[in-house]
């Protein structure tokens, strides 16, 4: 009896250690620090210089007050060799949450490591419904560094993240290309294998 209840106390602990655990994931996924932000001009063109090499990530937000106000976000990931340009990186903006395109719009900087000379630079654009591409202009544009392969984002490479990945890679998940590890991109059990070797 004694016994039996010891383990269902420490049931209860680990639900009540687990809830706690995913509500200050949930908390922490509004708040995105950005390197550097800024606005996509009237040709949807944007750029950002000063980086230092590494792997990127682009997110745009944008608002029109048509179809009684909608909003759209993107997303892209690119790396930059050390004072090269990689330009043509588009960022495609489909229907998103105002949620999310507050979290970029609302983003925090530190531009404390725009120290380098390489630039990113491209278009944000949309497909219209009938397929045509167009230039989304005055969009809110930011840069972030991220760890290629930390799908959990919590800044390390672990069993977890190798196990998102290998979610991705049975379509049980939807494939981020931060899970690219070899650059093929495509998100595979060969990643996921990456992942857990770099742990
Ligand atoms: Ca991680
Ligand atoms: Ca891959």
């Amino acid at each position: 009896m004694k016994r039996n209840n010891t383990v269902y106390l420490l049931i209860i602990a680990l639900v009540i250690a687990l809830s706690i655990a995913s509500l200050s994931a949930t908390a922490e996924s509004g708040s995105i620090t950005a390197l550097a932000n800024t606005t996509s001009d009237e040709n949807g063109n944007y750029t950002f210089s000063n980086l230092p090499a590494g792997d990127y990530v682009i997110s745009v937000a944008y608002y029109t007050p048509a179809m009684g106000g909608k909003w759209f976000t993107g997303r892209t990931y690119t790396s930059v060799g050390d004072g090269t340009a990689e330009s043509d990186v588009a960022v495609w903006l489909t229907f998103g949450s105002e949620e999310d395109a507050n979290n970029i719009r609302n983003a925090s900087i530190d531009s404390s490591s725009l120290t380098g000379t390489s630039t990113i630079s491209g278009q944000t654009l949309a497909h219209k419904m009938g397929g045509e591409v167009v230039a989304m202009t005055n969009a809110t544009v930011i840069i972030s560094s991220y760890l290629k392969g930390d799908l959990d984002c919590d800044g390390r490479l672990t069993s977890t993240d190798a196990l998102i990945a290998l979610g991705m890679s049975t379509g049980s998940r939807e494939p981020e290309m931060a899970g690219d590890m070899n650059g093929d991109c495509a998100v595979t059990s060969l990643d996921s294998l990456m992942i857990l070797h770099a742990e």
